[in-house]
């Protein structure tokens, strides 16, 4: 039967082109994001099935969750950052935004749905992580934080599911072109162009690449973390 894939953020940027990549690769694909407009027509290009999701709403992934069938490969990839401020001058609720989403929206996807990708008898956790998962640096606090702690969470994971039919991927990637500068900055376009100055950035379709070629290893075969970065993005930047 067909294999099944579960992407959420799947209504831009690196979501949007695993979800395509990996329909191209075979996959019955379920996006899942706020933006279900955008969703829906991307399904409908893609053969796969749109449903509305928001990882930091408890009964949103439970209503998510619910209507799928078992699951080959989930890759918890919604997530993003707000603001950039030091510790000292920290917006309170862009960090909790953060953490709920970067953190806890991972946790929330990956307990609902580990059942049914250790149905699958082969699942595999993609987690979209950053290189900020590795690193500090100034002003970044609480995305670096956030992002760490995702981490940790996913690498939690290899221990606990020892023995069990589910391999673990986490994907580290430095500047991509996305939305994601736009939601950084809250739509300031000036100041989210400035953040790929003097780099040439990745695009979506290369971290989705990658993605393809982890979902398409033989079942023996768990690739644990896969950093990707621009070639001149320089370390903590
Ligand atoms: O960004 P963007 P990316 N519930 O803004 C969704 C990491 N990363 O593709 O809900 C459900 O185009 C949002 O959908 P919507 C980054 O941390 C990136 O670059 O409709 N979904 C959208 O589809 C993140 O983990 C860079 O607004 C929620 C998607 O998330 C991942 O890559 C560097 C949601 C974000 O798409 C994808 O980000 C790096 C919620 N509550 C790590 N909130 C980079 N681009 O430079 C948001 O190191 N979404």
């Amino acid at each position: 039967s067909q294999p099944t894939a579960v992407v959420t953020g799947a209504s831009s940027g690196i979501g949007e082109a695993t979800a395509r990549k990996l329909a191209a690769d075979g996959f019955h694909v379920f996006v899942g994001a706020r933006r279900v407009d955008r969703l829906e027509k991307l399904a409908e290009e893609i053969g796969g099935t749109a449903l509305q999701l928001d990882v930091t709403d408890e009964d949103s992934v439970a209503a998510f969750t619910s209507v799928l069938p078992t699951i080959d490969v989930l890759v918890n990839n919604a997530g993003g950052a707000k603001g950039l401020a030091t510790v000292l001058d920290a917006d309170l609720e862009d960090w909790r935004w953060m953490w709920e989403t970067n953190v806890m929206g991972t946790l929330r996807m990956t307990k609902a749905l580990l059942p049914k990708l250790i149905e699958s008898g082969d699942g595999i956790v993609v987690t979209i992580t950053s290189i900020a998962a590795f690193e500090t640096y100034d002003n970044g606090g609480g995305y670096t934080s956030a992002k760490h702690a995702q981490g940790v969470l996913h690498r939690t994971l290899r221990g606990e599911l020892l023995g069990k039919p589910v391999r673990l991927t986490e994907i580290a990637p430095g500047a991509v072109e996305t939305e994601f500068s736009l939601v950084r900055f809250e739509g300031d376009e000036d100041k989210a162009a400035k953040v790929y100055d003097g780099i040439e950035p990745l695009v979506a379709a290369d971290i989705a690449e990658v993605i393809g070629f982890v979902a398409s290893r033989p079942s023996h075969v768990n690739l644990d973390t896969i950093v990707i970065r621009p070639r001149d993005q320089a370390p903590g930047s």
